[in-house]
């Protein structure tokens, strides 16, 4: 699931309620620009009484929605006190954007343990797994010293799968732990006194065998005052107390505050002294003091984390190095791609388990033909996966685009399995076209990336792609999500086909292999921006390929149309002679592509064609292949993979291209307020 974190912890730093709720939602909206369905925050309860010292309890308020939705409901709470002053306090936020569960108020973030001793689950998230095991190790630890981070560390020895974590609890308060494996986490220190640059030393527990019973919270700890004063070198001598000393000796009272993120963006305008967490860490702060534990030192690990001067722009670190939006997701495909994979394709035993598929499979299986319905983008994903489709379901596969299947009144049966391919699950011809295959009695099944949109909703089961959310006004990640999705419902729908079992396992290793791929492919982008520079001025340009790589000319052509207001046309290679080639001369700029594969012969005889007529051919085509080389104007050389999953590479040096092409035509690929679908 894609959850941002945002938390703050305020040590000997007096803050009202309201000033550490307005830290924590302007947290979130910093987070927020990649587009969130739900946010929470966790924070402690007023006490009741003065005198109450007996209970700790935490608040949560959680909302469906934009974080502003959350921060009207956060005021309508008059319970809260919004003018008691906190001298130390930690407060967590979250926003959420859903794969586990739909966006609701009790699946949004931060999720808890009980209150009671059961071990009840309350929403639909597999995050809750944690707090609740969170609490089961507490109940059961050996006895009342056992500390905040240790408990966290042998939770996290039972996690699988990537997670960012922070830790509040009533049983340690003021006491923060947080930690990660796969997903990023960052923590900013902030105090009066100037930092410099610095280094913690990681501290190293050997499993639970402590040599010492207080050593979970011995302070090779980061205390940014001491440090300032004192210097690095001096650091493990002075810092590090006695066995004998006990915790309640460490803290001394010097103001801090700390700020946990996902994302650089919500801390810059705190602090620029950051601290980025490794997978495994476990950061703790215990009275205001900051430390990293980790397991056990592996060889060639780095024992130290060093504090770092962030110089940069808020809207620099939002994008990263990147431009706009669309070069991010473009960037993000080697990630996005394995998030689609992730869990559903057992790499040792090539097994594929599509778990929103897996109970309607028998029908699925029985059925007359398969129809894959989308627009645009999702269309074309339908085009790029339907040879394979055939090959491994040997079941007819129509593809259509939804606004045409409507038109046409398409007749549609009980015995037929209706596909929706949609990013936002929201698109409206894709959605009325399900609703027609459904009156008609037959299956529907949705590929989207929205969990809890109508297609999702409305759809008898399907499959989220899980590619993230998606920004961009040109969808590119979700496309290859969309294809990879489609790869792996081929995938398990031919499980028990002996003849076709070596095939399988070709496209499954193929698949292993394409986040290295795909980022070989991002390494040409600047050949791809040089090549931009060229045709920037050009009136038009023309995509060819056939076969498998058929779709990657198509939705080449559709991101150039769409963000660089460029005439771009997708043409079929075996149309050639009968009617584009009138086309073709040495002023029209044509992009070919062509793949060692079935077609690659007949890719050649309409190479040939091409440069008979003096055209002059820029070549997206397999490394090392001289003879395609040598009557090419340009070539871009991709690695090789299995036929079916070239077009994942072959489409990304177009989306590249059109970016830069967008670019230099001086269109503002991140201002375009168009909504998507
Ligand atoms: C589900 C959980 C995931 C994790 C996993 C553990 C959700 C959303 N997903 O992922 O968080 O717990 O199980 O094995 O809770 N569906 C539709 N239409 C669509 C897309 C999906 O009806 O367009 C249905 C699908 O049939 C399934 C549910 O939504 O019943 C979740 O689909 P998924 O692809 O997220 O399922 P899975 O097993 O990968
Ligand atoms: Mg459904």
């Amino acid at each position: 699931m894609c959850v941002r974190i945002f938390a703050y912890l305020n040590y000997q730093v007096p803050r009202t309620r309201k000033e550490i709720f307005e830290t924590l939602v302007t947290g979130l909206q910093r987070l927020e620009y990649r587009g969130y369905d739900s946010a929470g925050v966790a924070v402690d309860c007023p006490k009741k009484t003065a005198t109450d010292t007996t209970d700790n309890t935490i608040c949560l308020v959680k909302k469906k929605g934009k974080v502003k939705a959350l921060d009207e409901e956060l005021y309508k709470k008059y319970s809260l006190e919004l003018d008691e002053k906190l001298c130390t306090h930690f407060g967590l936020a979250h926003t959420r954007w859903a794969t586990h569960g739909e966006p609701s108020a009790v699946n949004s973030h931060p999720q808890r343990s009980d209150k009671d001793n059961g071990y009840e689950f309350e929403s639909e998230t597999d995050t809750e797994v944690i707090p609740k095991l969170m609490k089961y190790v507490y109940d059961n630890r050996e006895n009342r010293g056992v500390t905040f981070s240790k408990l966290v560390e042998r939770v996290i020895k039972q996690l699988e799968g990537a997670f960012a974590l922070v830790f509040k609890s009533r049983h340690f308060p003021g006491e923060a732990v947080a930690t990660r494996r796969g997903s990023p986490l960052l923590i900013g220190v902030r105090s009066e006194h100037e930092l410099q640059t610095e280094h913690i030393p990681v501290q190293y527990n050997s499993g639970d065998q402590n040599h010492c019973p207080t050593s979970d919270s011995w302070p090779l700890t980061f205390d940014p005052v001491a440090y300032f004063k004192e210097g690095v070198q001096e650091m493990n001598s002075h810092n590090r107390p006695d066995c004998s000393d006990s915790i309640s000796t460490v803290g001394d009272g010097r103001a801090v505050e700390y700020y946990f993120a996902s994302d650089a963006s919500a801390i810059i305008e705190h602090t620029n002294k950051v601290l980025y967490m490794e997978d495994d860490d476990i950061a703790v702060v215990t009275e205001g003091r900051l430390s990293i534990h980790r397991m056990n030192r592996q060889a060639g690990e780095d024992p130290v984390r060093a504090i770092q001067t962030l110089e940069m722009e808020m809207q620099q670190i939002m994008k990263g190095n990147f431009e706009a939006f669309m070069q991010k997701e473009i960037f993000e495909q080697p990630e996005s791609v394995v998030n689609t994979m992730r869990g559903r394709i057992c790499f040792d035993t090539n097994k594929v388990i599509l778990g929103g598929l897996k109970d309607h499979l028998k029908e699925i299986k029985r059925c007359r033909r398969l129809i894959m319905i989308g627009c645009g983008t999702s269309f074309h994903a339908a085009v790029a996966t339907r040879q394979i489709l055939e090959e491994l379901t040997e079941l007819p596969v129509m593809v259509e685009l939804a606004s045409d299947f409507l038109d046409r009144n398409t007749p549609v049966f009980r015995d037929d399995v209706c596909f929706f391919i949609s990013q936002s699950g929201e698109t409206a011809d894709t959605l009325m076209a399900l609703r027609y295959c459904k009156e008609r009695g037959a299956l529907t099944v949705g590929i989207t990336n929205t969990v809890g949109s109508s297609i999702c909703r409305e759809t008898d089961c399907g499959v989220h792609i899980n590619a993230g959310p998606e920004i961009g006004v040109a969808s590119t990640k979700a496309y290859t999500s969309q294809f990879v999705a489609l790869i792996m419902f081929a995938l398990m729908l031919s499980e028990d086909r002996l003849s076709l079992q070596k095939r399988r396992l070709e496209i499954i290793n193929g698949l292993k292999v394409l986040p290295e791929l795909i980022k070989k492919v991002l390494s040409l982008d600047e050949k791809i921006k040089a090549i931009a520079q060229e045709l920037f001025k050009q009136r038009s340009l023309l995509v060819m390929g056939r076969g498998f790589n058929y779709a990657t000319c198509l939705e080449g052509a559709l991101k150039i149309k769409e963000i660089t207001y460029m005439h771009s046309e997708g043409i079929l290679a075996g149309e050639l002679k009968h009617g584009p080639l009138a086309l073709i001369d040495k002023y029209m700029p044509v992009i070919m592509i062509i793949m060692r594969d079935a077609c690659y012969v007949k890719c050649q005889n309409a190479l040939q064609q091409v440069t008979a007529r003096s055209g002059r051919p820029i070549i997206l085509c397999c490394q090392d292949d001289p003879e395609v080389t040598k009557n090419a104007y340009k070539t871009i050389e991709l690695p090789h993979t299995v036929d079916c999953l070239q077009g994942i590479l072959s489409v990304i040096p177009l989306q590249l291209l059109s970016f830069h092409l967008a670019v230099l035509r001086g269109y503002d690929v991140s201002a375009r307020a168009r909504r998507r679908c």
